[in-house]
């Protein structure tokens, strides 16, 4: 799938040459070459994805044990021959500082294309048949088998139970049998997994697959690094006070058995599975109860189907001037739950065959949640339909991070003014308290996130790099959810134990740092947005809905796709090269005021 699988993107040409020694001219023979070889690469790598992607379409809306080995037959093939372009090209490495830009680019871009495989045939190969066992694994659930016929449960099905239930020891049994059941079912896979990735990677001069994938964004690995840890030192004061005054409410409904009053919030309380965002507990932490109703499900259960409610996600982008979802799209996606089949229900979104072919595979439920989810996915594939005319090595995003950032800078325009706009909310209410309510509710989605977009692939980095090995896999998993999201398991764990199997992207072997990225650019781009649209009020309530001003800006973003470094696309948007949180605290301003009234007095912490 394309958003999904790709590590995307790119490393700058650094290998150019010694630079005291003034470049040999190159040969232009080779230079020539150089040129003829992108031009083909551009069919065959089309190719090779478009029947992967075709296949793990076929997989995941109709999960079978044919429709897996399919998937891992094409996704094998263009492992193996990606990785052969990829050492191919290595005979241009000398010349690379002096070719032109596009041929360099695709030439770097190459090997960010899909995840290497081994040399040896047979690891090649099993190494295909693990990745599409563990994404079927996982979308299949927990599985029973009565009279010879199997049942499953799905993630939905006991996400829901943790969004709706709050008694403590229904929660607890929900958290447990999916860790427990989809853990143990990973953990096998997960650990030869690693070792032949690896061995793929190291193939084409990476380390690991940890280096592959922290190389592939415009800059050296370690200052990839030291960005991100940059980032969450700018926004972790924020969680401190967001998680501080939720566990406070938190022991206050369970008392000091359950949530103790200093030290971690057990991690099944949290209205999500992996705790990762907290915004079904909002009627239970509504900082001021009853001010404002800014919760739109009842009226999408009253009024709406899922495809209306795709409906309203497209009117966004193309009251932006944005074009229309072509008719495919309507008749290919998957909006809703099959009653007969097992599909991975994990929102995705397509363009399966790189030719505007836009999809977005949903389950999609009438609530609040997904209509937000909805208008991420729609990003997706509005960044898809302004890049697919280009070479498809630049059919990505600028970083992998822009790509989960368009429809999330898009949903901070979804103000209670929009809403009440669209018939979604009764009235707006305008007062501090007002605000606060909307800022803890915009909080419980996109602050509570933090930390755990940071940490899946902080584990995942030291897991690839060997710094920690499979026994210490489920301990090095729980010491960072500590350290970052300042939560603990519900009950203790072994070793046997593998709870980051237990969420999609571990199992699906997708990058997770993008999400974390994305939590960051989605404020940046919504500023630069706003002022697009000549919007002069607090970020918080600003809307660019309607402004053609803004949509251009943002069309022309993503027509860039990857061509560029991302550097150069942020710049393009908002004037400055670096990723950057402050454009988050000054959204979040009104709330971490009073977040820090509330906690006087309190240890925060953990
Ligand atoms: O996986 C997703 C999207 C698909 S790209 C639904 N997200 C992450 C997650 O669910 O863990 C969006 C937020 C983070
Ligand atoms: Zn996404």
């Amino acid at each position: 799938m394309r958003t999904l699988l790709l590590p995307s993107v790119l490393i700058l040409a650094a290998s150019c040459g010694h630079p005291s020694r003034p470049a040999e001219p190159a040969d232009p023979a080779l230079v020539a070459e150089a040129r003829q070889f992108v031009a083909e690469l551009d069919r065959t790598v089309r190719q090779l994805t478009v029947d992967a992607s075709l296949a793990s379409w076929a997989n995941e809306t109709d999960l079978t044990p044919e429709h897996e080995a399919a998937t891992a037959r094409a996704s094998e093939a263009q492992s193996v021959e990606i990785t052969k372009l990829v050492k191919a090209a290595r005979k241009f490495d000398p010349i690379l500082g002096q070719l032109d830009p596009d041929t360099r680019r695709q030439l770097i871009l190459l090997k960010f294309q899909a995840q290497p495989s081994p040399d040896d045939p047979a690891q090649a190969r099993e190494l295909a048949e693990l990745a599409a066992k563990m994404d079927s694994e996982y979308g299949k659930g927990v599985c029973k088998t009565v009279d010879g016929k199997e049942t499953c449960e799905d993630i939905e099905y006991w996400s829901k139970l943790l969004q709706k239930d709050r008694a403590p020891d229904h929660l607890l049994a929900a958290w447990k049998t999916w860790h427990d059941e989809i853990g143990h079912k990973e953990r096998d896979l997960f650990v030869k997994y690693v070792a032949l990735a690896n061995a793929g990677a190291r193939g084409i001069g990476f380390s690991n697959v940890a280096s592959l994938w922290k190389s592939g964004y415009d800059m050296p690995e370690d200052q990839f690094v030291a960005t991100v840890d940059r980032l969450w030192g700018q926004v972790k004061p924020l969680y401190d006070q967001l998680h501080c005054y939720t566990r406070r409410k938190l022991n206050e409904m369970y008392g000091d058995q359950v949530v103790p009053k200093a030290g971690l919030i057990p991690s099944h309380l949290l209205g999500n599975m992996w705790a990762q965002s907290w915004d079904y507990l909002y009627p239970e932490l509504e900082p001021y109860k009853g001010v404002a109703p800014i919760d739109v499900t009842p009226v999408l259960e009253k009024h709406y189907d899922a495809r209306q409610m795709v409906q309203i996600g497209e009117a966004f982008y193309t009251s932006l001037g944005m074009d229309p979802l072509p008719a495919s799209f309507w008749q290919r996606s998957q909006l809703t739950k099959p009653r007969d089949k097992n599909v991975v229900c994990h929102a995705s979104a397509w363009d399966v065959q790189y030719n505007n072919d836009l999809r977005i595979k949903m389950c999609i439920n009438l609530n609040q949640e997904d209509l937000w989810t909805i208008h991420h996915e729609l990003g997706h594939d509005y960044y898809f339909h302004y890049y697919y005319q280009l070479p498809v090595l630049y059919q990505s995003g600028a970083n992998d991070g822009f790509h989960e950032a368009i429809g999330d800078a898009i949903q901070l325009s979804m103000t209670p003014a929009y809403l009440k706009a669209k018939g979604l909310l009764a009235e707006v209410v305008k007062n501090d308290k007002a605000t606060i309510n909307q800022q803890m509710q915009t909080a419980l989605g996109k602050i509570s996130f933090l930390p755990f977009g940071l940490l899946v692939d902080k584990w995942r980095w030291d897991v690839f790099s060997g710094k920690v090995a499979p026994a210490q896999y489920n301990q090095h998993w729980w010491d960072l959810k500590k350290q970052y999201q300042g939560v603990a398991p519900p009950v203790p764990r072994a070793a046997t134990d593998f709870d980051p199997g237990a969420k999609y992207h571990v199992a699906a072997n997708v990058p997770y740092m993008r999400y974390f990225l994305a939590a960051v650019l989605q404020f940046q781009f919504h500023k630069a947005l706003c002022a697009k649209a000549d919007y002069h009020g607090p970020l918080y309530d600003c809307s660019i809905y309607g402004n053609k001003n803004a949509g251009a800006a943002y069309m022309k973003m993503l027509a860039l796709g990857a061509s560029r470094p991302w550097q150069d696309a942020l710049f393009e948007l908002t004037g400055t090269r670096e990723m950057d949180a402050s454009a988050i605290l000054e959204y979040f301003a009104p709330l971490q005021g009073w977040l820090q009234q509330q906690n006087k007095g309190q240890r925060c912490g953990w």
